[in-house]
């Protein structure tokens, strides 16, 4: 298995599990971290035995956001010509494989970017979410002033992108950000036992509803309908459907390929 320095790795049975890692700098997303984060993912991307993927930080901090001492010598020509952290960072929204993200403690500025990358967040008690980037004298550049908004609705996100105040779970939760909050004790076994059953059922099912729900944030009404509806209709390709609707037809538990 590949040696990490910044993340650890772990399988529970399908479940992939990527804990960041740089406790000295509350998890802060430096360059070294995203790209391993990158290939972690792409490593259970591939990895057929893995059916649902759980990111998470420490009990302080998922991520403080980017590493502000990193960046913070850079010019627009290094930023742009290296295309500073993007590919890292991209493959957390490209991974075609569902992806939780269990957030305790902080989630500023990159690190509340990436949890919005994910699936959807369970969120510890503890946690803080905010997008603080204004205070450096910039915005928000992973998609905190487009994905906040369609979590949050226009007036809250404004409230956090402009005064880059930090935002508690419960508020988090009341607003649409988080799906499911729990105390700090039983942040992981949640998000594991929920990521186990989402790994529980047939892999290209939970692959195409991902997509499926995703497309709601891409397209309008109609063409979002139109491609639920073709969709659907090609999950009828997949042996695990057929099983599926057979298994119920019997009184019997589905016994998945995942094919
Ligand atoms: N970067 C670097 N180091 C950080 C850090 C960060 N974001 N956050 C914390 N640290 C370091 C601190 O410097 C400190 O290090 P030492 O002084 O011990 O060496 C250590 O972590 C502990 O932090 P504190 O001493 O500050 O701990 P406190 O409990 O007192 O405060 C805090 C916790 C989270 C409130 C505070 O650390 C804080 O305000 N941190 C900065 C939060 C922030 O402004 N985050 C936004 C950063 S900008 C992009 C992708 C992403 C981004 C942009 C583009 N592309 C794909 C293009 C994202 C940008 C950002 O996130």
């Amino acid at each position: 298995m590949t040696a990490y320095e910044n993340i650890l790795i772990e399988t529970k049975g399908r479940v992939g599990i990527i804990r960041l890692n740089r406790p000295k700098a509350l998890n802060a997303l430096c360059a070294d971290l995203v790209r391993e984060l990158g290939q972690a993912l792409d490593g259970f991307e591939s990895d057929l035995n893995v059916g649902c993927v759980v990111l998470t930080g420490s009990d302080k901090a998922f991520a403080a956001g980017a590493d502000i001492k990193e960046m913070k010598e850079k010019s627009y020509q290094d930023v742009f010509l290296e295309d500073f952290i993007t590919v890292g960072w991209e493959k957390v929204s490209q991974i075609r494989k569902p992806i939780i993200a269990a957030v305790a403690g902080y989630a500023l500025g990159g690190g509340c970017e990436m949890a919005m990358m994910c699936d959807f967040i369970i969120a510890a008690d503890n946690a803080k979410f905010g997008q603080p980037e204004i205070t450096l004298g910039t915005i928000p550049g992973a998609g905190g002033t487009q994905r906040l908004p369609r979590f949050v609705g226009k007036s809250k996100a404004m409230d956090l992108v402009l005064t880059g105040r930090m935002m508690d779970a419960v508020e988090a939760e009341s607003c649409g950000l988080v799906s499911r909050l729990v105390p700090l004790g039983q942040l992981m076994d949640e998000a594991i036992a929920t990521a186990e059953k989402i790994a529980g059922m047939s892999l290209p099912a939970t692959m195409v509803a991902k997509e499926a729900v995703n497309r709601a944030f891409e397209t309008t009404l109609a063409e979002g309908i139109r491609f639920e509806r073709r969709t659907f209709h090609a999950t009828f390709a997949f042996e695990d459907r057929k099983e599926g609707m057979n298994a119920f037809a019997d009184k019997r538990k589905a016994a998945w390929k995942h094919r």
